[in-house]
């Protein structure tokens, strides 16, 4: 040592695996879901879309996923948006709704090897027979789960490796067995169940209950905060941070990334991690704006941000594969930050080591308990299979707080190591990778175009006889579900619409709105014309509204104000304040009626609004003091049948 204040000493880490090993890794992973988090994705032109992908998914390139989770659209608001479920109804079944279908088509296509996994947080409400509860008949749940699985195999060619339960909600030990003796019966043997993506408090009934125990093959728990507790090691099982992350993904985001992504195993001996969510594609003043991986949130311009966690993730995903196994010798370093180390077991090593600090690391949740991290000099020594290893790659990000300029995934000249010893002077928020893997690449493209708000004048006719997704371009349906439809019988102007097709409330996962809407554009908007044809469906009870300046999404869209211009099949019309239709602006009687086409259109100019019916003035002037922005919307007055077409904004 050459300094008495030990300046340049260095703490010793020995990587062996002469002991045994540690725990199979089983891969990191995105959600995509709980919800409609990549609606904005699929609305995506070439070549930008494949290059997103491509980010995300592709091996050697960017974040290189083991592991996809997608959402079992449900039909309900599961936090920022619905996803439709491949069962309206109960005698209904198609395997082409949505975008998830697709994108687990696109990660496969780019990784054959990755991790599928489904998980419903809502149910269609035939499903608990009209109860807002999924487990009072289990065979028709179980069912229910079990056909997307067999979907996924019949239409798509995709194996689902993995389901789970109810996302974040009460499990059940008898519907777990139900579905579990349903899975064996059509021959899904090797999907294994993930309970409960919740607490860890499902360890405890499995340690109670064998057949509950025998049933389950990973425990999952949520922002475990990096621990599990001691019932869940005592169950023997496979333990995962089944849904993690859920940060705002700038710097500090990619930080709360890498130090969870190894001290999940650290400290919790979680061999798995997924991020929700797995890309930032939905309208950013929707709840949790941009807690992706990375950032899609523009069709329109295509543009796209490959943001800091994508870099984080490929220090673990391009130098690891699930199969791999964690040696034993793991854990936190003596001036804080932490190191896992990972081998195939055929002499290959891989060392991930991250310093992040605690300010430059918090996570949206849990609370994050103060540590120290400061800088410092580390030696590993090589031992075991490992000791007469010559030579590392050798990966680094430096995330820079200071400077504001980050330096991540960059390729450092290959260490050569004497004595299988080395030693890295770690500075505080760093990630390092070391590895014998030579394949690694920081993958990159052109950069996409610039960043431009939603286009000003906007229309759609819906006119598309197979449409790619069965969602038009750029509606998010916050409650409901809106879907391309066809009139097979009407050879007039009105063949192709939008319908939207919930007849019955979902066993919802959020508080949905008791009316329907979707809703779309930019979050600014103030001054605007929105207008659009509708058809009602309901005799007498019918209703349905366009929308201006709806100011909110997500779980909060029962709250949801704006200027709502509602008719119905009565013979009425009304101007509200808000979607509940509480807050009365004028009203009166419109002539309208179910069963045929009437144009509506809403005009909102600082304070005040007015309505045009089929061309003419219906009502003006109504006073609308606020919200003064937000969102275009079409929706219904109940979960019933509505159509829609030659949707139109014309925005100041
Ligand atoms: C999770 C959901 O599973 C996701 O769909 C998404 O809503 C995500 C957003 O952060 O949150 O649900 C949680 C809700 C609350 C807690 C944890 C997860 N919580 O309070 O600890
Ligand atoms: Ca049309």
């Amino acid at each position: 040592l050459t300094s008495s204040l030990g300046l340049c000493s260095s703490d010793t880490y020995v990587l062996d695996d002469n002991a045994g090993l540690g725990r199979v890794f089983d891969g990191i992973g995105g959600l995509s879901g709980g919800g409609a988090t990549s609606r904005l994705l699929v609305n995506y032109e070439e070549p930008y879309r494949s290059r997103i992908l491509d980010y995300l998914f592709k091996p050697n390139f960017g974040a290189s996923l083991h592991i996809l989770k997608v959402e079992i659209g449900g039909d309900a608001q599961t936090t920022d948006g619905t996803e439709p479920s491949h069962m309206h109804y109960e005698n209904d079944e198609n395997y082409f709704r949505g975008y998830e279908w697709w994108l687990m088509k696109e990660a496969k296509k780019r990784n054959p090897n990755i991790t599928l996994i489904g998980l419903p947080w809502a149910f269609p409400g035939w499903v608990g027979h009209g109860k807002n509860w999924p487990y009072d008949f289990p065979d028709i749940t179980a069912a229910y789960v079990v056909n997307w699985i067999l979907g996924a195999k019949q239409y798509h060619d995709l194996d689902i490796q993995y389901v789970g339960i109810w996302n974040e909600r009460n499990y059940d030990t008898k519907y777990i067995k139900v579905l579990r003796d349903m899975l064996d019966k059509v021959g899904l043997t090797g999907v294994g169940i993930i309970a409960a993506d919740g607490d860890w408090s499902i360890a405890n009934s499995m340690i109670v209950d064998p057949r509950l125990n025998d049933s389950v093959e990973v425990i999952g728990a949520h922002y475990p905060g990096t621990t599990t507790v001691s019932d869940a090691l005592k169950t023997q099982k496979t333990l995962w941070s089944s849904e993690d992350y859920s940060t705002f993904n700038d710097e500090v985001g990619g930080g709360c990334w890498a130090r969870i992504l190894n001290q999940n195993y650290v400290n919790g001996h979680m061999t798995a991690t997924i991020s929700w969510n797995l890309v930032a594609s939905y309208y950013e003043n929707l709840p949790f704006g941009r807690d992706g991986l990375m950032t899609a949130e523009e069709p329109w311009s295509g543009n796209y941000v490959v943001e800091s966690p994508i870099w984080i993730t490929a220090h673990t995903t391009q130098f690891t594969q699930p199969g791999w196994t964690y040696l034993q010798t793991v854990g936190h370093l003596a001036q804080g930050g932490s190191y896992v180390a990972l081998t195939d077991g055929k002499g290959n090593l891989t060392v991930v080591i991250e310093t992040m600090t605690h300010d430059h690391s918090v996570c949206i949740r849990p609370p994050l308990l103060p540590f120290n991290v400061t800088s410092q000099n580390a030696t590993f020594q090589l031992k075991g299979s490992f000791t007469s290893i010559k030579e590392l790659q050798v990966w680094r990000s430096q995330f820079n707080f200071k400077t504001k300029k980050p330096s991540l995934f960059k390729k450092l000249t290959p260490l050569k190591l004497s004595n299988g010893s080395f030693t890295l002077n770690l500075a505080e928020d760093e990630v390092y990778t070391l590895t014998t893997i030579t394949t690694g690449e920081k993958g990159s493209y052109p950069d996409p175009p610039p960043s431009a708000r939603f286009p000003k004048v906007y229309k759609d006719n819906f006119n598309v006889r197979n449409p790619p997704f069965s969602e038009a371009p750029d509606f998010a349906d916050q409650t409901g579900v809106f879907e391309y439809h066809i009139n097979l019988t009407d050879p007039g102007p009105y063949t192709f619409t939008l319908r939207q097709v919930l007849t019955e409330r979902p066993i919802t996962w959020a508080t949905d709105a008791d009316q329907t809407i979707s809703v779309i554009g930019d979050y600014q908007w103030q001054n605007l014309t929105v207008t659009c044809d509708i058809f009602m469906e309901s005799v007498k009870t019918g209703g349905v509204f366009i929308a201006a300046r709806v100011d909110k999404g997500g779980q909060s869209i029962r709250s949801a104000r704006g200027v709502f211009f509602w008719v119905f099949a009565d013979g009425t019309y009304k101007v509200t304040n808000d979607l509940a239709g509480q807050t009365v602006l004028a009203e009166g009687q419109s002539g309208t009626r179910a069963y045929g086409w009437h144009t509506l259109s809403l005009t909102v100019k600082g304070q005040l609004a007015s309505g045009l019916l089929n061309g003419y003035p219906l009502w003006k002037n109504a006073v609308v003091l606020n919200p003064n922005n937000g969102w275009a919307a079409i929706g219904t007055h109940s979960f019933e049948l509505a159509q829609f077409d030659n949707f139109a904004v014309v925005a100041e």
